[in-house]
């Protein structure tokens, strides 16, 4: 049959902060394989996006988060990729609803792990989208706004 043409996507990521770490998984998805990036993935029809951070979150790390709120939108051209495609990228802030919850690798085909990191001791190499955000002097921590 006839070839789709392809369309952009959008994908909800959160930035998880626990004190002043957040959480960050090595990617094995051929999309940033082998990036750090955040927790996240599709927003399905019909979802908020406070819901598809929850559900993501959820899916991928066990962690039940809570004060949910947007944060930014970037718009994301992957065409070096296997599979070339197109993502505006919805970047979410949340905290744990239990800061003692541990994270699990419940997806371990697409991440190697989860982890904690502090922002200024961040893991190499980023995925790019989120070393983008870096580089131009983002800083995810409601905190900064104030520095
Ligand atoms: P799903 O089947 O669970 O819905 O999807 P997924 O497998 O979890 O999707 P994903 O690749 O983790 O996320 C969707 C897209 O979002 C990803 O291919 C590209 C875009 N994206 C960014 N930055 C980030 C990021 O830091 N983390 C994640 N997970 N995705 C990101 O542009
Ligand atoms: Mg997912
Ligand atoms: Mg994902």
């Amino acid at each position: 049959g006839p070839v789709p043409s392809p369309e952009p996507k959008v994908g909800v990521v959160v930035f998880l902060l626990r004190f002043q770490t957040l959480l960050l998984g090595k990617r094995r998805s051929s999309i940033g394989h082998s990036t750090f990036a955040l927790p996240g993935g599709h927003l399905e029809f019909g979802e908020s996006f406070e819901d598809c951070a929850a559900r993501e979150v959820k899916e991928e790390t066990g962690l039940d988060i809570e004060k949910i709120e947007f944060v930014t939108v970037t718009n994301n051209v992957f065409l070096d990729e296997p599979k070339p495609s197109h993502y505006v990228t919805i970047f979410m802030r949340a905290v744990l609803k239990d800061p003692q919850q541990v994270p699990q690798n419940i997806e371990p085909d697409k991440c190697d792990g989860w982890d904690w990191y502090e922002w200024d001791n961040l893991p190499k190499p980023l995925f790019w989208p989120l070393e983008k955000m870096v580089l131009s002097g983002f800083n995810p921590f409601p905190e900064s706004a104030f520095i």
